[in-house]
């Protein structure tokens, strides 16, 4: 695998920055982030793992790895989408002018936010290889924001990016396990795989058309945490469930409970937003995996 070509030494130039999206499809900027805009957000994830006995004392896994979809799994995610200080995260200035930078116009912070928690002990169920336009939908002109909470060494399962796979158009999909449910074969694909030893601070952002992928937690008792954003311009037609909380299993109201800023809720409502249909094409045309 290559390095991530770095742009936080390119922040302050938007065409610099539009340029490398166009060129490679991602965007990667080391330290973008101070820590103590993450910490807290990992010390309360991590203890609501605690709480459901998901980790020790020291955040080790206790147990066998939960998988995300499993039902045991919304015993802490539930916790975790009602976390204010989660959805807070995903409208950080630092990335809101780097998607301004890329969308030229007024930025749209989808409110489906996503965390992630990857255990060691389940290689099988690592994010396979995969776009996005095909769980987001509505434009191709939308980017993920992924920002592991902690240091993330590749053993603990970062992520990597096929550098100018968005040139390639919408790639077929079979059916896979891990988060999204769908893969890409990129075997004969001849684009090399970047990515990095993420530091703490470390955020990557790409666009929905780059073929991307977990890497395998391969620490013996590291959960890795992490967050994916999306944003897109005003503008552009977003999924009527892209304003719905991630798997729906909340409503808004019960997920706002006891939050402090008000700014937060409902923003997306005073948007001339233009909605529409999910297409459940392509997990229904998915093939089996060979
Ligand atoms: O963090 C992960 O394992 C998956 C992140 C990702 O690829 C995505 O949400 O599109």
């Amino acid at each position: 695998m290559n390095e991530f070509i770095d742009s936080a030494t390119v922040l302050d130039r938007p065409a610099m920055l539009r340029g490398r999206m166009a060129r490679y499809g991602y965007l990667f900027f080391r330290g973008l982030l101070p820590a103590d805009a993450i910490t807290p957000l990992h010390q309360a994830m991590m203890l609501a793992c605690r709480d459901q006995g998901w980790v020790d004392a020291e955040n080790h896994p206790a147990g066998q790895p939960r998988l995300e979809g499993s039902p045991e799994f919304f015993d802490v995610y539930d916790n975790v989408q009602r976390m204010e200080g989660f959805h807070a995260f995903a409208h950080r200035t630092e990335v809101l002018s780097i998607i301004e930078a890329l969308v030229q116009e007024q930025v749209l912070v989808h409110p489906r936010n996503i965390a992630r928690i990857s255990f060691p002990k389940a290689e099988f169920f690592t994010t396979p290889a995969h776009q996005d336009y095909v769980h987001i939908q509505a434009t191709p002109a939308t980017y993920t924001a992924w920002t592991p909470l902690s240091d993330c060494p590749q053993e603990l399962g970062g992520l990597a990016v096929l550098a100018s796979s968005h040139k390639l158009g919408l790639l077929p999909v079979h059916k896979a396990n891990g988060a999204g449910g769908l893969g890409i074969d990129t075997d004969d694909i001849d684009l090399p795989w970047h990515t990095t030893d993420f530091k703490l601070g470390d955020v990557l952002v790409f666009h929905s058309f780059v073929v991307h992928k977990a890497l395998p937690n391969r620490t013996q008792n590291g959960i890795r945490l992490s967050t994916d954003f999306r944003y897109q311009g005003v503008s552009e037609p977003i999924i009527l469930d892209g304003l719905d909380p991630h798997y729906g299993r909340l409503g808004w109201d019960e997920i706002y409970r006891g939050w402090q800023r008000k700014d937060l809720q409902y923003y997306w409502r005073n948007l001339p937003l233009k909605t529409v249909a999910r297409d459940p094409s392509f997990h229904a045309n998915a093939t089996e995996k060979k």
